[in-house]
């Protein structure tokens, strides 16, 4: 492992491909490689890229890492698979688009399988993003499909979150719904070659100016009186892109670096470290208390307690009661 740690260090493509898969598949390993490689990571800009299905994020992935290669710029990606089976199809178009940009030893990708838990593929996109971190790539793309809390939390690990939307079918108001404009730092619109971009362009716009649609920025971008503050003064720019055309990437990369340097002159860089220092902590907490708490309460118990609140014996407050006398009991 200690050999490993260095060789991906180092950058070394094959290590840092073993040591990910290590972390991926045992927490002990991600325990003891992000302890190892914690001190040398926060160098990285981390781009969080989502955004509604087949809006075109990969394809915007692609062109952008092309434009940031041109610039002598080392790029880790990390696809998050999605985990819906609607998308499911789309894993293999990306990996055909994705095999253009390999071979070069400045480029570094890896797909997330998604496994049981949401909340285990974001703790493992975490300790990969901080291996590909502490291997000293530039930027670290995640690419996520924006449905739901687990992609929010993903995104919510990033510097800076990219939201790709695309015209036609409403999917302006299905980014509302599904809350990812609120992440958004950079709106690309792309597909710009398509009919209906204008007006996709100008609804987007729009709503940026009406101010919080709805739901929890994150910390820090709301003011008390409840005015969209853009996170100390970044207005949120919408991008027009033709992915497939790489139009529109010069500008995405230099937004980005226009939004480090605004991050790390507003102080937003450190609160952003540490709202994202907190939730990884509350979540690695919640599961060593959780694995704590059920090595403390037998099986029986539990099971015991389910069918007595199933039938309306107990009521779930009172089974929490009685399961947390037991685990004190045992600790
Ligand atoms: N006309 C046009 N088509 C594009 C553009 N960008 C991407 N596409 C096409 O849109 C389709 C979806 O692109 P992807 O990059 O796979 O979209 P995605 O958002 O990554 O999709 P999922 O990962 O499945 O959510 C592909 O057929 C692309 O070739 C563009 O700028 N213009
Ligand atoms: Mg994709």
């Amino acid at each position: 492992m200690k050999e490993l740690l260095e060789s991906a260090r180092r950058g070394k493509i094959r290590a840092i491909a073993r040591l990910i898969t290590q972390v991926e598949n045992s927490p002990a390993a991600a325990e003891q490689a992000v302890q190892a490689l914690y001190p040398h990571t926060g160098k990285a800009h981390i781009v969080g890229i989502t955004g509604s299905p087949g809006a075109g994020k990969s394809t915007v992935v692609n062109a952008l890492v092309k434009m940031l290669r041109q610039q002598e710029a080392r790029v880790g990606i990390v696809a998050v698979d999605p985990s819906s089976p609607f998308t499911g199809g789309a894993l293999l178009g990306d990996r055909v688009r994705m095999r253009d940009l390999s071979g070069d030893p400045g480029i570094f990708i890896r797909s997330m399988a998604s496994r049981g838990s949401l909340g285990g593929l974001a703790q493992a996109t975490a300790s990969v993003v901080k291996v590909l971190d502490a291997a000293g790539y530039d930027f670290i793309l995640v690419e996520t499909v924006g449905a739901g809390q687990a992609e929010v939390d993903i995104a919510n690990a990033a510097h800076t979150t990219v939201v790709v939307e695309a015209p036609g079918m409403g999917d302006e108001i299905q980014s509302i719904k599904a809350g990812i404009l609120e992440i958004a730092d950079i709106l690309v619109v792309n597909k710009v070659d398509r009919p209906g971009a204008d007006r996709t362009v100008r609804s987007l716009k729009m709503m940026l100016h009406l101010g919080p649609v709805g739901g929890t920025r994150r910390s820090g971008r709301i003011s008390a009186n409840n005015v969209q503050e853009n996170s100390g003064g970044w207005d949120i720019p919408v991008i027009e892109t033709i992915a497939t055309e790489g139009k529109g990437m010069a500008e995405l990369a230099a937004t980005l670096g226009r939004h480090m340097a605004h991050l790390r002159q507003s102080g937003e860089w450190l609160q952003r470290e540490r709202d994202r220092s907190w939730r990884e902590i509350e979540m690695l907490l919640q599961r060593r208390f959780m694995h704590q708490f059920q090595a403390q309460v037998p099986l029986e118990m539990r099971e015991g307690l389910l069918t007595a609140v199933a039938e309306r014996a107990v009521d779930p407050y009172t089974a929490v009661n009685q399961l947390l006398a037991k685990s004190d009991e045992n600790m």
